[in-house]
């Protein structure tokens, strides 16, 4: 089941190692810290329980600087691991191999023999590596999104931001004969102000074959291109006070997508593996690979977020 959560946006790039320096470039992430005495797996599911959020992964010293300026005492989970290959501390939410280590003398050392989770344990911000079952840390949850907002991830779940505005290809069959697409409308929200555009969902369109489905706040509107009327309903709707839940199946691959108005977010899963790595637009190929999600119509890996995310923008005036 791969997920993503929308409302807007956010980037990287890549193949090898391009998309590094793309963090480093961008403003730093929003911190927030989360106290309680936690394990690491509840400090994980404390930060990811907010929209964009995940346990801080420091990448640079200047996001250690700003993770240290929210110190106040105690011990502070973050998103860095070694449980899945003992030795090697990678980020958590993408196994991505280290860019900037800051451990304190003699660690990480494992000396109880199952120390796989990094935490903050000083003043100074050194690292130590501790059982991640221990109850004893507070967490320090990161959003790299302008401003602490949610943003966009891709089936791959790489988070992004990117503020377009207009119509745009959410993902689509990227098969021969493609069968389906999914486009959405972003419009800049009440607060956005000229000099930071922050936007939203406001409209799907989802098209599988001939048929449509498009949502626009709670409004549903189905119907058929080109006119014929031979097939038998292929976009299932469910809808409920809050939100509206949308299904429809391609292959062997049935696509979800949960819009929650109040929110403005469009949750999308999927499950069969007929589309895996078949599909693109702004949630990307959906590989399993994280580091070739900014792909471009054209198959070139994009130059940065704004170039991905305009590169999907519905150019023709289909509809507005
Ligand atoms: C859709 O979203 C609503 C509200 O966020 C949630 O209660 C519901 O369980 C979701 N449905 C699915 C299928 O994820
Ligand atoms: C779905 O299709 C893919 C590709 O054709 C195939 O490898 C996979 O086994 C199929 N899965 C199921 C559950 O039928
Ligand atoms: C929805 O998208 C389809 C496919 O791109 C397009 O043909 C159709 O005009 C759109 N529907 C509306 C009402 O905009
Ligand atoms: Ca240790
Ligand atoms: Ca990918």
């Amino acid at each position: 089941m791969l997920r993503l959560l929308l409302i807007l946006v956010v980037t990287s790039l890549t193949i090898a190692a391009p998309h590094e320096v793309l963090v480093e470039n961008r403003a730093l992430p929003t911190y927030k810290v989360i106290t309680g005495l936690m394990d690491w797996y509840e400090a994980k599911v404390r930060c990811e329980a907010m929209s964009g959020w995940q346990l801080a992964q420091p990448k640079s010293q200047a996001q250690m600087d700003a993770i240290m300026s929210l110190y106040v005492a105690g011990f502070y989970w973050l998103g860095i691991t070694d449980k899945n290959h003992e030795g090697t501390f990678t980020y958590y939410s993408n196994d991505e191999a280290l860019n900037f280590i800051h451990w304190d003398v003699n660690e990480p050392n494992n000396e109880l023999g199952n120390e796989n989770c990094v935490e903050v344990w000083k003043l100074n911000g050194l690292w130590n590596d501790v059982d991640c079952m221990l109850k004893r840390a507070n967490a320090i949850c990161e959003c790299d999104g302008v401003n602490g907002e949610p943003h966009m991830r891709t089936f791959d779940g790489r988070p992004y931001t990117f503020q377009g505005e207009g119509w745009y290809y959410l993902f689509k069959d990227c098969t021969e004969n493609p069968h389906f697409e999914v486009t959405t409308k972003f419009e800049p929200r009440e607060d956005s102000t000229p000099d930071n555009v922050k936007t939203r969902t406001i409209a799907i369109n989802v098209t599988v074959g001939n048929q449509y489905a498009i949502i626009d706040g709670l409004d549903v509107t189905t119907g058929r291109t080109g006119g014929q009327v031979t097939d038998a309903k292929v976009i299932t709707i469910q809808e409920e006070e809050k939100n509206i839940e949308l299904h429809f199946t391609s292959k062997n691959t049935t696509f979800t997508l949960n819009w929650t108005l109040r929110k403005h977010e469009l949750d999308v899963s999927y499950s069969g593996s007929f589309y895996n790595g078949k599909l693109c637009g702004l949630m990307g190929n959906a590989d399993g690979d994280t580091r070739n999600d900014f792909q471009k119509p054209d198959g070139s890996i994009a130059k940065d977020v704004n170039d991905f995310g305009e590169s999907w923008k519905l150019t023709e005036k289909k509809y507005d």
